[in-house]
């Protein structure tokens, strides 16, 4: 007999009803932002509404041409089985009209999911003509990210700031290897090539915090390598964006962090570290200017608490394999003044 049958009589394999439910509430929860922050199914910004609404097209037609060619081919393979006592089927060759057919229903197939294609590529590509688009140089760092602001002379890393309802045009770099710049609610991956710029834009209708990853295979710690968009009202940004202008250091008010500050130049801190407002302007690592306001610090891999920030200064290479930043041996006294000097950069 036909094994299907065989197969369809066998019982306790468990994938019963109770699987299929359970496995399309999982999927279900897929697409919540609250659960799963890097989730494409829940966009937040035009780009990712014009990629996901493309997805869908594509994935709904498809879906019917499968249920449609593997309903024809399961037909077929039935009435026309083989039966006992039945002869030969007629032999014949060649039938235009078929072959017209599936030539034709292809090509037309083929341009529904063209025309939408081409006409979204141009919509990411470029912020619409009228807007006015803040433009943002991103560079790719092993492993982090740095946000550089030319019209307005701001730098910080691992976390973009921008204005919501707006445009921002990212100008796409990498000091090293190939990275790739992706915060799935707001825009698909664009790669950072080193010696290539590319470019994209992203814009964030509601404010509030949307995670991005590296999404290139760059190295050991290259699924530490995330970073964060806060998008905020225009007033907001640019009260940030004033701040970090006149940005100002002053460290009189506590002997700790004054003691830290010292250190920030002895243990030679200062040789991979900007600071806005001080003599302090090497770039080799994060721009340090705000970094106690950051809500993560190691490009989004620790929460930035007293406690985690202490363990980085310890020891980055045991938080991040393989870190640029090495463990520079501090004394815990050392790391103590350190912490209050950082958190003091707010
Ligand atoms: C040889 C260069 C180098 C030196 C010296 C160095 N750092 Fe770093 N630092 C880095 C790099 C590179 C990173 C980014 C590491 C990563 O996230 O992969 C970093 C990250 C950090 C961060 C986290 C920033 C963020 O927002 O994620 C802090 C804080 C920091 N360093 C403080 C210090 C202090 C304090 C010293 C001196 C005791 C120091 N660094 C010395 C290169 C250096
Ligand atoms: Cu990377």
């Amino acid at each position: 007999m036909v094994s299907g049958f065989r197969l369809r009589r066998r019982r306790g394999t468990g994938w019963g009803p109770g699987s299929l439910i359970l496995a399309a509430l999982a999927l279900a929860g897929c697409g919540r932002a609250e659960q799963f922050p890097q989730t494409v199914f829940d966009p937040a910004g035009p780009v990712a509404r014009i990629q996901l609404d493309l997805l869908m097209r594509t994935l709904y037609l498809v879906i019917g041409i499968f249920i449609l060619v593997a309903g024809v081919l399961l037909y077929v393979v039935f009435r026309y089985r083989e039966r006992p006592g039945a002869g030969d089927p007629e032999q014949i060759h060649g039938n235009t009209q078929l072959e017209m057919a599936w030539t034709i229903a292809p090509i037309v197939a083929l341009a529904f999911i063209a025309v939408p294609t081409v006409r979204a590529n141009f919509a990411v590509a470029e912020p619409p003509p009228e807007s006015d688009p803040l433009v943002v140089r991103a560079v790719g760092h092993q492993w982090w990210f740095e946000f550089q602001y030319p019209d307005l002379g701001v730098i910080t890393a691992n976390e973009l700031h921008i204005p919501v309802g707006r445009p921002v045009k990212l100008l796409l770099d990498s000091e090293d290897v190939i990275h790739s710049f992706w915060v799935p609610r707001l825009a698909g991956k664009t790669d950072m090539i080193p010696g290539y710029q590319n470019t994209m834009w992203i814009q964030a209708d509601e404010p509030g915090t949307y995670y991005g990853q590296c999404a290139e295979l760059c190295g050991a710690s290259h699924a530490k390598m995330r970073f964060r968009v806060i998008a905020v009202s225009e007033e907001e940004f640019q009260a940030w964006v004033e701040r970090m202008q006149t940005y100002t250091v002053d460290v009189s008010s506590s002997a700790l962090a004054a003691r830290g500050m010292e250190l920030f130049r002895e243990k030679g801190c200062f040789a991979c570290h900007a600071i806005a407002g001080t003599e302090f302007q090497n770039r080799v690592g994060p721009d340090l200017t705000g970094v106690g306001s950051r809500t993560t610090i190691a490009a989004g891999t620790l929460a930035n608490t007293r406690e985690n920030l202490s363990r980085w200064l310890a020891d980055p290479p045991a938080i991040k394999p393989g870190s640029k930043m090495p463990n520079l041996g501090l004394k815990p006294d050392e790391i103590e003044a350190l912490v209050e000097f950082l958190h003091s950069l707010k």
